[in-house]
């Protein structure tokens, strides 16, 4: 089996302050949390651009602050995202992309996001897809449901996405495919031979899809983006806490974790 790579998502772009006084919003808090994590066996972070309130924004000076301060503390791969927030244009989305960070994230397919849609017509995914490549950007394929996993394989006979692919199973968003074992097994299933993987479950769903993952030989990931508390009605602290729940788990199954250079190796970014 491959090393575990575990993704820290730290804040995401829909966890405001009323909910956790915990998620980080400034750039120096993002980039504290993603080194925290980091420090706790993350070899990936997942980071989205906030405005001073708390408001998500896809602003490139933003991502690019986050990103250093990230560098100067820390060699984890700093993945951006170009989902930003439901109700966001493509415009807007898809333009930290020309910052050619180590990786970005990449959406295949509309789905239905709590009482919003998350919005990825054909022509926004190709666009996003074609400007990774020309960036040399390693494009995580973020799946919100089974669909997308052929939607993706489609980009890779139009020459848009190069073989193996590397996944994000996301389950248990509302609206999207529950967060169960069964549908993860599925997923995987459907996957292209070569994939590479990694598994989010939202909420209460984190930490069974999370285990399930690790058992099943795939990567994982964790944080507040997905998941605010550590058990019922207890606030999770930090992502690095969650990091750390899954390091554990990891060590007991005898699953040793990735460094971010063997993340590296592992996900398919060239150096
Ligand atoms: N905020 C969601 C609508 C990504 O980062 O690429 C989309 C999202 C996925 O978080
Ligand atoms: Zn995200």
């Amino acid at each position: 089996m491959q090393k575990l790579v575990i993704t820290a998502a730290v804040n995401g772009a829909e966890v405001m302050r009323e909910q956790t006084p915990y998620v980080p919003i400034t750039p120096e808090e993002i980039a504290s949390a993603a080194v925290e994590a980091a420090a706790a066996g993350a070899s990936i972070v997942h980071v989205h651009a906030r405005r001073p309130d708390g408001s998500p924004t896809q602003d490139k000076a933003v991502y690019r602050e986050i990103i250093e301060r990230i560098r100067e503390q820390s060699s984890v791969i700093v993945q951006v995202s170009t989902g930003g927030a439901v109700g966001m244009t493509a415009d807007e989305r898809g333009d930290v992309i020309s910052l050619a960070p180590e990786m970005a994230t990449l959406s295949t397919g509309t789905v239905n996001f709590g009482e919003g849609v998350f919005y990825n017509s054909p022509d926004l995914i190709a666009d996003f897809a074609a400007r990774m490549k020309k960036y040399g950007v390693r494009p995580e394929i973020e799946v919100f449901d089974i669909g997308m996993i052929a939607n993706a394989q489609n980009l890779v006979k139009k020459g848009l996405l190069s073989e193996p692919l590397h996944f994000d199973l996301v389950l248990g968003v509302p609206g999207a495919i529950p967060g169960e074992i069964a549908h993860l097994m599925h997923m995987i299933a459907t996957l292209p031979q070569g994939s590479t993987w990694t598994a989010a479950g939202v909420g209460r769903a984190q930490l069974p899809i999370t285990t399930a993952a690790i058992l099943l030989g795939g990567h994982v990931r964790v944080g507040l983006e997905d998941n605010i508390y550590y058990t019922k009605g207890r606030l999770a602290e930090s992502s690095a806490q969650l990091v750390a729940r899954v390091v554990r788990i990891a060590q007991e199954l005898g699953r040793e974790l990735a460094t971010p250079d063997e993340a590296r190796q592992i996900v398919g970014i060239s150096s």
